[in-house]
């Protein structure tokens, strides 16, 4: 092997050992670089007589172009194995089960209210809504609740700035959905004519200082009210009647209306029920209380007790999501704790 031959495979091999691009251009600069080994040959061309450049000449440049092409597949086949690494770090699995999406769902407490409100709503009544955050007059002085109830008391209500406070109950919405009412029709009622009966149910979040396994501050009533001319105790029972089989999709059950008493109603009475067949089977539940609105309530709704009569009730939906799902901790409902909650979905 001549001079030349020796100095291709040297190049071949130092290139081979290059396992990476920095690496072969250094390699590179040792044979074609300026002070290079080819580079050398070259330069020392000079000092040979002019018949033997040629033939040197033309050996080194072959050399040369020897040396190029082993650079050259060097440098394809390093950056063929990059490519292939990278591909291989980038690599999908498309055979993989896809992600799923997590996928909401309404809390059981929202789904409870809005079965409740597709309920009453068709047996004719109209869903109200309004403040969370009350003035004294509708949550309880319209309510014919007195100054000295202990409903009103620091510990039994949350007051806020400004004499303020967070609902008690959602009755209030009653008052203020009554009132619009009456404005609406106050031309006819005036000139001795009728207007159409209230019906309408108040759902949402209601307050009060009460915290165990079976209270929470926060907790959700509806309430219902039906007030008209011909209205009487036995609509209130057709209806609540009614709403219980619907919402429990059961006719398997009993109902008692037992004497209670509530400020702004006159005669007041608890509903009762007892399922015949079941898990709950056999046991006195209070779902609702109600009565006949005070004649007072009447009047503060602007109308005159002696001509309007009126019917109300108010539930707790918390206390009925308990029993239609079957869970016996109210808190669970309020942890936020998606184990319970997805059950739900
Ligand atoms: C209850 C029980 C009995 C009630 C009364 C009224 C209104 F606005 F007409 F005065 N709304 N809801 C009522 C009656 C609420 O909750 C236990």
């Amino acid at each position: 092997m001549n001079e030349l031959d020796q100095l291709v495979a040297e190049a071949r091999s130092e290139f081979g050992q290059a396992h990476a691009p920095a690496e072969l251009e250094n390699a590179k600069a040792r044979y074609l670089g300026k002070a290079g080994r080819l580079t050398e040959l070259l330069k020392g061309l000079a000092q040979l007589p002019p018949e033997d450049k040629k033939l040197r000449g033309a050996a080194i440049n072959v050399a040369k172009q020897q040396v190029e092409a082993a650079l050259n597949e060097r440098r394809q086949a390093l950056a063929e194995a990059e490519l292939e690494q990278q591909l291989k770090a980038e690599s999908l699995d498309v055979s993989l089960p896809g992600r799923k999406r997590g996928v909401a769902g309404l809390h059981p407490v929202t789904r409870t209210m809005e079965r409740i409100e597709s309920i009453f709503a068709s047996m004719g009544f109209e869903v109200a809504d309004g403040p969370e955050i009350e003035a004294d007059w509708f949550n309880f002085t319209a309510l014919n609740t007195p100054a000295d109830h202990p409903a009103r008391s620091m510990h039994d209500t949350f007051y806020v700035e400004g004499g303020h406070l967070l609902r008690t109950h959602t009755s209030p919405m009653q008052i203020r959905h009554a009132v619009q009412h009456v404005k609406r029709y106050r031309e006819r009622l005036d000139a001795g004519q009728s207007m159409p009966d209230i019906r309408v149910i108040a759902p949402g979040r209601t307050y009060r200082v009460d915290s165990d396994a079976t209270h929470s501050p926060m907790f959700h009533q509806v309430e219902g009210l039906w007030v008209g001319e011909n209205v009487s105790f036995k609509d209130l029972k057709s209806v609540y009647v009614s709403f219980l089989r619907e919402f429990f999709e059961t006719d398997d059950m009993q109902i008692r209306f037992r004497p209670s008493y509530f400020p702004f109603t006159e005669p007041s009475a608890e509903i009762d029920m007892m399922f015949n067949s079941g898990p709950l089977k056999g046991r006195w539940l209070e779902v609702s209380g109600s009565g006949q609105v005070h004649p007072q309530v009447v009047r503060n709704m602007g109308l005159d007790p002696e001509r309007y009569i009126g019917f109300a009730f108010g539930s707790g939906i918390d206390r009925l999501a308990m029993l239609r799902y079957g869970v016996n901790d109210l808190r669970l409902f309020f942890d936020g704790d998606l184990r319970f909650l997805s059950q739900f979905k």
